[in-house]
């Protein structure tokens, strides 16, 4: 999937492999405070009348469907030039370092796509259920509403996210390193339920969604994972699933690679062995050392990312009153810990997680602390409810190498110097 080019956005050899062991940097003694006095003498934005609290603003029908304040032009998806060859099968990504909570804004979902953005006209719309069935079915959109729904909060990451780390610290952002994701609210139809109305057969083990794109995507799933909890969704946070989402409608598997939730979802056959097609042979394998490839690797596995301080989000304020935040998540479970550490993973500092904990859903975690001004290398480590503790990046190379792409879930370092800014590292 990626070209391993001289990268435009990579960072300098030599800044690749820091040694561990800085001091971390805490301020001794009394907290410095963060904030200003309530009244800042001579503050212009204070005493000034704003031509905001003098005009009336806009009417209502000034915008019938509501967009970001214009002061949030710069939230956007970003690609990386060097990675998209072509923008019809490419990838952008989640500007993870403007967001918090755990929801990600349908506009600011990442995207891959195969074969473009399928515009498909939900009243031509059908999902056909064929193969290893007793009564091969097609469902309309309006067939698929007269099913019962639920509501369930989940993350898509695609495998590659990360991909591009395999081999040393490259890309500066977390948009870049780990914004290949996004945790939204679905809403649609279990899986199960389709698959009962047509019956499958006692012999079916695996069924392969298979999207109406112009990549026609199809992965093998197997039916014990698609009658768990598999859904065919219709809308995300509460409105139509975005055509970049698979618009009408999309598969959802939770907890696994983003691969294999297909989009513009048209047909589920049913069969008895898996499908062996493109993106389960040559593409979304892990290759390892000795030449031989994983395969079926489906689960997501433990990670996290701290947002801010990274890259594209430097310390502004000085020293003083600092908020890190970031995000963890797990495709076995909820996660149960995240911690912290400033000094490249020496010591380790249980953070807060805060907002809901589901499982196989984006948590948010926060630690508050004392910046002395001095250098930080910052890191974070999930801990999920099975007990599984995320790997640094030399633990997860000792055991899968680095020819692979996919399933990096390393810890990530960024190197905060003392002016705030941060940088994408590795500690040694
Ligand atoms: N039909 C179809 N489904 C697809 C793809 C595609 O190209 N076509 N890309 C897959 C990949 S590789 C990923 S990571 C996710 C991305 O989902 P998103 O675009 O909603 O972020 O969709 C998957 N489903
Ligand atoms: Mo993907």
């Amino acid at each position: 999937m990626f070209k391993q080019e001289k990268p435009e956005l990579a960072v300098p050899a030599r800044r690749q492999f820091l040694k561990a062991g800085l001091t971390a940097g805490v301020a001794a003694g009394a907290m410095v405070a963060g904030g200003r006095t309530a009244f800042a003498e001579g503050d212009e934005a204070i005493v000034e009348k704003k031509d905001w609290a003098v005009y009336p603003g806009n009417g209502v029908d000034a915008a019938p469907y509501g967009m970001p304040s214009q002061f949030e032009a710069h939230v956007v998806r970003r690609n990386v030039p060097w990675l998209t060859a072509d923008t019809v099968s490419s990838v952008n990504f989640t500007p993870l370092h403007e967001l918090d909570g755990i929801i990600t804004p349908n506009g600011l979902c990442f995207e891959r796509h195969h074969g473009g953005v399928a515009e498909v006209d939900p009243a031509e719309y059908r999902l056909m259920i064929n193969g290893l069935v007793d009564k091969p079915m097609v469902f309309t959109m309006e067939d698929l509403k007269r099913f019962p729904r639920e509501n369930r909060i989940y993350f898509l990451e695609c495998a590659a996210n990360s991909g591009m780390e395999w081999r040393g610290a490259q890309l500066n952002g977390c948009q870049y390193t780990h914004g290949m994701i996004h945790n939204v609210v679905y809403t649609g139809v279990p899986l199960k339920y389709l698959l009962e109305e047509a019956g499958v057969k006692t012999n079916a083990k695996w069924v392969m969604p298979e999207g109406a794109d112009a990549s026609g995507m199809t992965r093998s799933v197997p039916l014990e994972k698609a009658l768990d909890d598999c859904m065919v969704a219709f809308k995300m946070n509460g409105e139509a699933l975005r055509p970049e989402q698979g618009y009408p409608a999309r598969l959802v598997v939770p907890g696994w690679e983003g691969n294999m939730w297909v989009k513009w979802l048209r047909r589920i056959e049913v069969g008895d062995e898996p499908w062996q097609h493109r993106e389960e042979t040559s593409k979304y394998t892990d290759l390892m050392a000795n030449g031989k490839a994983r395969r079926f690797t489906w689960e997501m596995d433990a990670k996290s990312v701290i947002t801010n301080p990274s890259p594209q989000a430097p310390i502004t304020h000085g020293k003083g009153r600092t908020v890190i935040t970031g995000v963890a998540w797990s495709g076995r479970g909820k996660i149960d810990r995240v911690d912290v550490s400033l000094d490249g993973g020496n010591n380790w500092r249980e953070a807060r997680i805060s907002g809901p904990s589901f499982d196989k859903s984006m948590h948010r975690f926060y630690y508050e602390f004392d910046w002395d001004g001095s250098e930080l290398l910052l890191q974070s480590r999930a801990i999920d409810s099975t007990g599984y503790v995320q790997p640094t990046k030399n633990e997860l190379r000792a055991v899968r190498g680095t020819n692979s792409i996919y399933h990096n879930n390393g810890i990530q370092t960024w190197l905060v110097n003392s002016k705030g800014e941060a940088e994408n590292v590795e500690v040694s």
